[in-house]
């Protein structure tokens, strides 16, 4: 069985970051370790929020995995809390890696036009380090032309997006993904670029309109599960952009439906059946 890592928050009620992808990799069939960095009553996008800060139980907990020798198919990690923090991921990756695994980031911080509550520049230039730590990047637009110091537009060329990639490779990752990429009306999807091989990758499904907090921690748990099974780069962001639109489609439609994350508990049995994984 493959075992991946995955790094990020708990946020207790809010159903992003830890709480969508320990149910998501575990239904892909993964081993799944976590280190929770922090602690939250919800998440940021709430008005009120508590934060306890788990920086300082990084090393002990990576410790006693190195004395066990544990080793991990993937490292994922997704909202992080402070920069000292994003230095102990990066010591991390530099213990963990191996020439077989694969260092996954969604450098995730802002979106929309705008950093997240809790962060500034100082976050965004650690979060620089750490993608170039990284084989695989997920950023959206907004954190992509933060990182890459390029102004954001929400209306933007073919172009534009494949400047955003190329600068983003020049940081190191083999493989950078843009998120929320939509260039036709309607449609909405990612752009990969392989810098090794210079070549791109555009998938593009149909936009459904409604915007949800957590939706890029389901494509990103949903790209890792993917990968671990065996797929291509390509191939499992394209499940995970499809596996992310069907479950937004499904959220709009529930009566209920919450404005603070997507109901991924209501599509994960297509997850699985479209995994192979039912039988
Ligand atoms: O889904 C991103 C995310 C994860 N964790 C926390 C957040 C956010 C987005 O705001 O606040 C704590």
């Amino acid at each position: 069985m493959k075992r991946v890592l995955t790094i990020q928050d708990i946020s207790c009620l809010g159903k992003c970051s830890m709480t969508v992808a320990l149910p998501v990799l575990s239904a892909l069939g993964c081993e799944t370790v976590i280190l929770p960095t922090a602690v939250l009553s919800t998440h940021t996008g709430f008005e009120e929020y508590t934060f306890k800060d788990m920086t300082d139980q990084i090393g002990p907990i990576t410790s006693v995995w190195r004395n066990e020798g544990i080793s991990f198919d993937a490292v994922y990690s997704g909202y992080l809390g402070t920069i000292a923090q994003i230095r102990q991921i990066i010591d991390l990756f530099r213990t963990f890696k191996t020439k077989d695994n694969v260092i996954f980031v969604d450098p995730v911080m802002a979106d929309l036009g705008k950093l997240y509550p809790a962060f500034d520049m100082e976050y965004v230039k650690a979060n620089l380090e750490l993608i170039s730590h990284a084989d695989i990047i997920v950023p959206n637009i907004t954190e992509a032309s933060l990182l890459t110091d390029m102004d954001y537009r929400d209306n933007y060329s073919e172009h534009y997006i494949r400047d955003l990639l190329r600068k983003l490779s020049e940081y190191g990752p083999k493989i950078s993904v843009l998120t929320g990429v939509s260039l036709e009306p309607g449609k909405i999807g990612i752009m990969g670029y392989d810098r090794e091989t210079k070549e791109y990758y555009l998938y593009q499904n149909q936009r459904i309109e409604g915007s949800f907090l957590g939706t890029g921690d389901l494509f990103s748990s949903v790209a890792v599960g993917e990968i671990m099974r065996g797929k291509d780069w390509r191939e499992a962001m394209k499940i995970a952009a499809d596996h992310t639109a069907h479950t937004i489609e499904v959220t709009i439609a529930d009566p209920d439906k919450r404005w603070y994350g997507v109901d991924f508990e209501t599509t994960m049995p297509d997850l699985i059946c479209g995994s192979g994984l039912s039988h």
